[in-house]
């Protein structure tokens, strides 16, 4: 208990209650003074007097959240001269766990911090699907949906939309953080501090996202589409800016990636040396670090055409001659202007989730196939043209929309384009699977898993791609079936390769064979049920955000069997938790390379020490050359004697 308040991660939820509080009483005492009505305890509907003072007080309390969990503390120091030497290893009067509620500079602490943040963000999420996928299983429930105003229903898929995007961002800062620095043979990221901050901003980012929640909840889905997200209840403003500052997460965390990945591998390893899995999170960061400042734009315009009447999105035009006072705070603005911004991010970032997941599936295949990595630099440039191509096709999202129409075509013909780099891999994969000595361990059971979810999103996006088959499909659950496809076969499926695999490396234990396979033999099969089974609904009649559907659909059978399935899906992930947990205690000792992998990361002990290469790794050949004699991809320098 006594360490309970040198804890980081209290000392920061403190600062963000203060900080809180002091921003809220600032408006209100501003508010009482300039004479305009106060709301001394907090309205959650939309257009409260307390609207501003909820605002300031969310963004001072995520300052006050990072003062307190220390992640400025070093810069502080900095700004009045005094000395601040990066500290190795656990903090010296405390026990070694403690490491993982606190700031720490280390990218191993940091990425497992990151992993495990995604995880529960990702059982939350999961949990509301479940609970609204209830409300889905026949026709005519309304446990979620009653009464006026918004509903449970509404908030709750709202949340888990962009609570799940929100956990995949913090899963693919997990994986390339741990893995990255080890694959290239480098000691750390390049900037350990903003690495830390990277992190630590994402956490309260991610509970505004819940405190959304219960300040009034709101009905706009994971997009925040203006007009209807001006005029939702209070948890809008606070949806708005917890995504803003886990976007603001993103971008910092590509940094690191970027200038890491170019500036710190390990002699021998030139660029066409890396591991596939460096150049999906670097393709992946260029996305990030050029696209995430779009949502974030568009999202504080909504959050400022609420406070100030900026009518940025409002497209509403008074006559000056005949205005009321009260209009000259509105109007002159355009609400597909908002679509524009949104999905300039919003399309490259479901690239940001599956390239690092196709990037796990091209690292892990040849290790469980051994063979070499078929077509290695067209993977690398694939994921490079993929991330670049997705800039190109964000209107695809808004054909029905009222866009100009002559821009239809060529986002049609763009978003066909993308087909192409993605296509590169599936020949790579297959390439690479063809005359291999497939093992399959539970980590190769989840990539193969991954390619074949993988490629049903790919094969259902094409129809939606295209104008007139997009004009039939927009906002049915056919794109919910769509999205889950990819989004499973492009992260999670991978996700969970990865845990697997990279699981012995960072805990030094083997987890149960015999459970994971369990997880995947019951988790495939319900993803297909449920996915397809969206689809099914969705070509049926059946409207996306809907709590509710007309038995005459002919889709309830359809509709309970995805509920189901949703529930399988949910247990099979529990049994995975189970695994992970007890086999750290219990399961045998891994060695340093159980996989007889030829990474750089596995030739050193498991779990990593802290400091990870005691000498320096040299990279003398290719990455991928399983099954050829005679073909090292690294050597150990000796160990210098002593001192200098
Ligand atoms: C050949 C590849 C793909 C094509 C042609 C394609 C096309 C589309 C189109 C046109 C839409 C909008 C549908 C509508 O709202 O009417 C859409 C929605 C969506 N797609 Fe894809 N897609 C592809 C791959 C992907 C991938 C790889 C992901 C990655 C995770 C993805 C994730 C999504 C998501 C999240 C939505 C729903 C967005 C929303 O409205 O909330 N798609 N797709
Ligand atoms: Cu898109």
């Amino acid at each position: 208990m006594r360490v309970l308040p040198s804890l980081g991660i209290i000392r920061g939820l403190v600062g963000f209650v203060i900080g809180w509080a002091v921003g809220y009483g600032f408006v209100s005492v501003a508010r009482a003074m300039l004479g305009l009505e106060v709301a001394w305890i907090p309205q959650t509907t939309a257009g409260a007097a307390s609207e501003g003072a909820m605002v300031f007080a969310a963004i001072l309390g995520v300052i006050g959240f990072m003062v307190g969990v220390g992640a400025l503390t070093d810069w502080f120091k900095w700004a009045v001269g005094q000395e601040t030497p990066i500290q190795h290893g656990p903090p010296e009067d405390q026990p070694a766990w403690t490491r993982y509620f606190g700031v720490d500079y280390s990218h191993k602490i940091i990425g497992i911090q990151y992993t495990i943040t995604g995880i529960l963000l990702l059982l939350f999420a999961g949990t509301l699907a479940i609970l609204f996928r209830f409300e889905l299983m026949n026709p005519g429930l309304s446990e979620f949906s009653q009464g006026s105003g918004t509903s449970w229903y509404y908030t709750s898929i709202s949340a888990h939309g962009i609570i799940m995007i929100a956990s995949i961002l913090l899963g693919i800062g997990g994986m390339s953080n741990y893995l990255v620095p080890l694959m290239i043979g480098a000691s750390d990221m390049a900037f350990p501090r903003l690495n830390a901050f990277a992190f630590w901003i994402a956490v309260p980012g991610a509970l505004l996202v819940v405190l959304a929640m219960f300040l009034g909840g709101w009905d706009t889905g994971w997009t925040g589409y203006p007009p209807l997200s001006a005029q939702s209840p209070l948890g809008v403003q606070y949806f708005f800016l917890g995504v803003f500052f886990v976007g603001m997460s993103s971008i910092l965390g590509s940094i690191n990636i970027l200038v890491t990945t170019l500036r710190m591998r390990a002699p021998g390893m030139s660029l066409f040396r890396m591991p596939i899995f460096v150049w999906a999170a670097f393709a992946t960061a260029i996305i990030q670090l050029t696209a995430t400042q779009l949502i974030g734009l568009s999202f504080l315009m909504v959050v400022m055409q609420r406070l100030f009447g900026m009518g940025f999105f409002d497209p509403r035009v008074a006559v000056i001659a005949d205005m009321l006072p009260s209009q000259l705070w509105e109007g002159g603005g355009n609400p597909i202007l908002f679509q524009h911004l949104f999905w300039f991010y919003s399309h490259p970032a479901v690239y940001i989730f599956i390239l690092p997941g196709l990037g796990i599936i091209s690292e892990l295949l040849p290790v469980f196939a051994r063979k070499p990595l078929f077509g290695y630099k067209w993977i690398a440039m694939s994921s490079m043209a993929i991330a670049l191509v997705g800039f190109l096709v964000w209107a695809h999202h808004m054909f029905v929309s009222g866009m100009s129409y002559y821009l239809r075509v060529p986002f049609m013909y763009s978003t066909l384009l993308v087909a192409v780099p993605t296509g590169v891999k599936f020949f790579s994969w297959v390439g690479t699977l063809w005359g291999g000595k497939i093992i399959l361990k539970t980590p190769m059971l989840f990539t193969l898993g991954a390619i074949s979810v993988f490629l049903i999103g790919g094969l259902t996006g094409p129809p939606l791609g295209m104008v007139t088959t997009d004009m039939n499909l927009h906002d049915t659950y056919y794109v919910v079936g769509h999205f889950h496809a990819t989004m499973f076969g492009g992260f999670v499926f991978p996700f969970f390769a990865a845990l697997y695999y990279w699981y012995p490396k960072a805990t030094g234990r083997m987890y149960n064979e015999r459970l994971g396979q369990i997880h995947f033999a019951l988790m495939l099969p319900a993803f297909y049920v449920m996915s397809l089974g969206q689809m099914w609904t969705g070509t049926m009649g059946m409207r996306r955000r809907i709590a509710d559907y007309d038995p005459a659909l002919g889709i309830d059978t359809a509709h309970m069997m995805v509920t189901i399935a949703g529930l399988v899906i949910a247990t099979s992930v529990c049994i995975m938790l189970v695994n992970l947990i007890v086999s750290a205690r219990r399961e045998r000792v891994a060695g340093a390379n159980p996989w007889r992998s030829r990474g750089l990361e596995w030739q050193i002990p498991s779990p990593v020490p802290e400091q990870s290469y005691a000498t320096t790794p040299i990279v003398v050949g290719e990455p991928y050359d399983y099954g050829l004699a005679d073909s090292p991809y690294v050597m150990m320098a000796p160990a210098l004697s002593g001192g200098d």
